[in-house]
């Protein structure tokens, strides 16, 4: 393996932070797991346009190649190696009220975890044969469920495409043949031992065996986040008494990509801002001070259509649940108070 260079536009952390230097320190590194530096670069250095570029194999990778991805840690969650993350997902004190009472921007809100279990190592390195037994072990969980999270799982495996793009098209579904996942080993073996759980009316969901082992969902039409993340909370007090996931004191739930470590929690909404669409400083301001995120419709790497946007909380670490959550709404409240005065 030689030091990988990057053209001058690359704007990926890995390219920001991977001197060589750093390259030469740790590219003979190994963790128990047989996860290596190569392995941890691949995507980004494959994916000049990834945002990141880098993946764990496993909880001992933070450790292993901390140099590298404590950087890119404390770049993007602004979280310094010598803090602990905390959790906090009590919300029953919070007075958040309806963000849109009318209907007239926000069209849904969407809050999920991802969650690796413990024991396991991450998707990036996992065999087919642990694919498929932790498949099996989740699925058991999830039919246990009760009341409004009962529901089905539908593994990939078999599906018609005319039901999978059925299910992404209303973005219930991840989609297929990622080249960011592809590239750091997490389409091995598609679509084996991956697929979806989800309730009669679709507002509870998991995933599978995607860029985490499972993206645990509450969504629903309109702007009621804390419907949403009430509904999302019980589900995970339910699944924890049955599941243990990887979890570490320093860096709380570990995710396969370093963005989602701690709360793994992304709340978001797709909200429809044509006036602030046009008004991009604005716009940027607002996302800034909230520390939000803006993706396209369709999820990460995409563009937005009709001026409908996905916002989301862009810090998962260092901050807890709450908090994350305070983001979003505070975030939301004072865009739709942009664009009603724009
Ligand atoms: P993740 O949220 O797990 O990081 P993506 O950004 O790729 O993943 O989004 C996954 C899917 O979830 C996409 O189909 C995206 O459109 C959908 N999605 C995200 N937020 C919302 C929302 N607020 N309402 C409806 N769908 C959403
Ligand atoms: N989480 C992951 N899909 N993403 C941040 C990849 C990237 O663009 O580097």
């Amino acid at each position: 393996m030689t030091y990988p260079t990057f053209p001058p536009s690359t704007t990926s952390y890995l390219s920001k932070y991977l001197t060589k230097e750093l390259f030469e320190a740790l590219k003979d590194k190994k963790t128990v797991n047989g996860f290596t530096l190569d392995m941890a670069i691949k995507s980004g250095v494959e994916n000049l346009d990834s945002s990141i570029g880098v993946y764990a194999g496993d909880e001992e990778s933070y450790e292993l190649f901390a140099p590298l991805f404590d950087k890119i840690i404390e770049d993007y969650h602004g979280f310094g190696a010598n803090k602990r993350h905390k959790s906090d997902r009590d919300i029953h004190n919070k007075s958040y009220k309806e963000l849109d009472s009318k209907g007239e921007y926000i069209l849904s809100t969407r809050v999920r975890v991802g969650r690796n279990l413990a024991g396991f190592p991450l998707g990036t390195i996992i065999s087919k044969e642990q694919r498929y037994e932790l498949e099996q072990r989740v699925v058991d969980v999830l039919k246990e469920l009760k009341g409004e999270l009962e529901g089905e799982y539908y593994p990939l495996m078999g599906m018609s495409r005319e039901t999978q793009n059925r299910l992404i098209n209303d973005h219930f579904l991840f989609k297929e043949g990622d080249r960011f996942l592809e590239s750091a080993g997490l389409n091995r073996d598609w679509a084996e031992g991956r697929g979806i759980f989800h309730n009669y009316n679709k507002t509870f969901l998991v995933w599978v065996n995607e860029e985490d082992q499972l993206r645990i969902i509450s969504m629903q039409k309109g702007g009621n986040l804390k419907e949403v993340f009430e509904r999302l909370v019980t589900a995970l007090d339910a699944i924890e008494q049955k599941l243990s996931f990887s979890y570490s004191e320093r860096l709380g739930y570990i995710s396969s990509c370093p963005t989602n470590l701690g709360t793994a929690m992304r709340a978001s909404v797709h909200i429809k801002l044509p006036k602030l669409a046009n008004n991009i400083d604005k716009f940027n301001s607002i996302i800034k001070k909230y520390h939000l995120q803006i993706r396209g419709v369709d999820g990460e790497h995409t563009q937005s259509k009709g001026a409908v946007f996905d916002i989301s909380n862009r810090r998962r670490l260092g901050v807890t649940e709450v908090e994350a959550l305070d983001d979003i709404y505070s975030g939301v409240e004072a865009l739709i108070e942009a664009e009603r005065v724009s």
